[in-house]
């Protein structure tokens, strides 16, 4: 049975990462950090009981700034696989906490490459690093690949550049099995509800169901390549399995605006929204309303600009080519963006339901605008 070390279990990728893997017979390790509340929602359904004999599944304690806790744990686990997916992951929370940013997300995946090295695992460890689209920054070149220089517009893509070249330097010099996976943006109904797709689907469903007005939005310009998280972690496990240590792109080729990923998901409660205005002054309005369920009057205003969502630099447009990953592996996304909406919008549906039941038993719903 193979071992495994996920860091960022409890994330959106690490969530779905582990049940792949649990899948496939492996024996799943999970770093998870302390806090104040439960944060295990969505590995919950995986949890077993530590009481069980046999288990697979395998909670620890931990950080990614704690380097004795990190050289512990792969002492204790001597894992055959380590995803590095653990990360202060939020682009603009990053202009915030520029240094934890870095200390977590930069050093983080030094700390996770030397406690392998140190602890002489280097034949039989092999790690794959959640390297990202983000480091393309501004544009150099359209689309994407495993060759276009990287030009980082974030304090969280300049700490990511410096993990990227971490992991190929270690590589290199120590011929480890240790290899990025750049990744375009991936969502998914359990993605985190801050990131622009899950906010849009969330306010939707909400907007749809009277429990909110509007949603404000930033940037609503901005162009990203959005793919399915399921479809990402597969190739992440597919990426410790190939022949070679290599670094590969991962995205679906497409290219979408904000502004249109807001349109295709009213459009999954029947109704049409036309944007008029520009730059801080854009608002999106409703202009049809064809589904009986969800009846808002044609003219509401839903959606609007707030500027404190636009970021002190912007990385404008990203659209992968994902050629190499498709060729030498095989890999092909399974969910367009259409399936992708479709899917966040069907189970926020399901879960802003139920905020309308405690709702219309007088109880007080928050309203969310982050
Ligand atoms: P999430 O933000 O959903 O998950 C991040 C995970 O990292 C969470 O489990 C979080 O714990 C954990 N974490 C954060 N800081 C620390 C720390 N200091 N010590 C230990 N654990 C920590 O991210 P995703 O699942 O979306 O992304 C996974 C990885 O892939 C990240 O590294 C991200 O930067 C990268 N990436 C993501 C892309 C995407 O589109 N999703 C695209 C390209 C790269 P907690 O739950 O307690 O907050
Ligand atoms: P990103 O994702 O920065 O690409 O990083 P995010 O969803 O946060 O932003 C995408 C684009 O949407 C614009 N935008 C808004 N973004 C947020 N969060 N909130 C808003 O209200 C809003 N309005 C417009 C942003 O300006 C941006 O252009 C994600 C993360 O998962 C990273 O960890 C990962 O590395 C990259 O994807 C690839």
């Amino acid at each position: 049975m193979k071992k495994c070390l996920i860091t960022g279990i409890t994330g959106q990728d690490g969530a779905y990462l582990a049940e792949f893997l649990l899948k496939k017979g492996y024996e799943v390790h999970g770093l998870k950090r302390r806090s104040s509340l439960f944060n295990t929602d969505r590995i919950d359904h995986l949890y077993q009981d530590p009481h069980v004999e046999n288990r697979n599944l395998w909670l620890h304690y931990g950080d990614m700034t704690d380097s004795t806790n990190l050289i512990r744990l792969i002492q204790e686990i001597q894992p055959d696989e380590i995803y590095n997916l653990a990360a202060m992951s939020h682009v603009q929370v990053s202009f915030e906490t520029p240094e934890y940013t870095a200390n977590a997300d930069g050093i983080g995946t030094l700390r996770i490459l030397d406690a392998v090295r140190f602890l002489g695992l280097e034949k039989k460890t092999r790690i794959y690093q959640a390297s990202t689209s983000e480091l393309y920054g501004k544009v150099q070149e359209v689309p994407q690949s495993e060759t276009t220089p990287f030009y980082p517009r974030s304090p969280y893509a300049v700490a990511k550049m410096y993990a990227y070249w971490i992991t190929v330097n270690y590589r290199e010099a120590y011929n480890m099995f240790a290899c990025n996976g750049i990744l375009f943006n991936h969502e998914s109904p359990i993605r985190g509800e801050t990131f622009v797709t899950r906010k849009i689907t969330r306010a939707t469903s909400r907007i749809a169901l009277g429990l909110q007005e509007k949603v404000f939005l930033g940037n609503l310009d901005a162009q990203r390549d959005w793919g399915h998280a399921k479809d990402y972690i597969r190739m992440m496990w597919m990426i410790l399995q190939a022949d070679e240590p290599e670094d590969w792109v991962i995205a679906t080729g497409k290219t979408t605006a904000v502004r249109d990923f807001v349109r295709m998901s009213f459009a999954e409660v029947g109704m049409e929204i036309e944007f008029k205005g520009e730059g801080v002054n854009e608002k999106g309005y409703v202009s049809a309303c064809n589904d009986p369920k969800y009846q808002l009057e044609i003219g509401k205003e839903v959606v609007a600009v707030d500027p404190r969502y636009f970021r002190p630099t912007e990385v404008d447009l990203l659209i992968g080519d994902p050629t190499k990953a498709n060729q030498k592996l095989g890999w092909k996304p399974e969910y367009d963006l259409e399936a992708l909406v479709k899917d966040m919008m069907q189970s926020d549906l399901k879960l802003m339901q139920k905020d309308n039941y405690l709702k219309e038993g007088g109880y007080r719903i928050m309203n969310y605008f982050e």
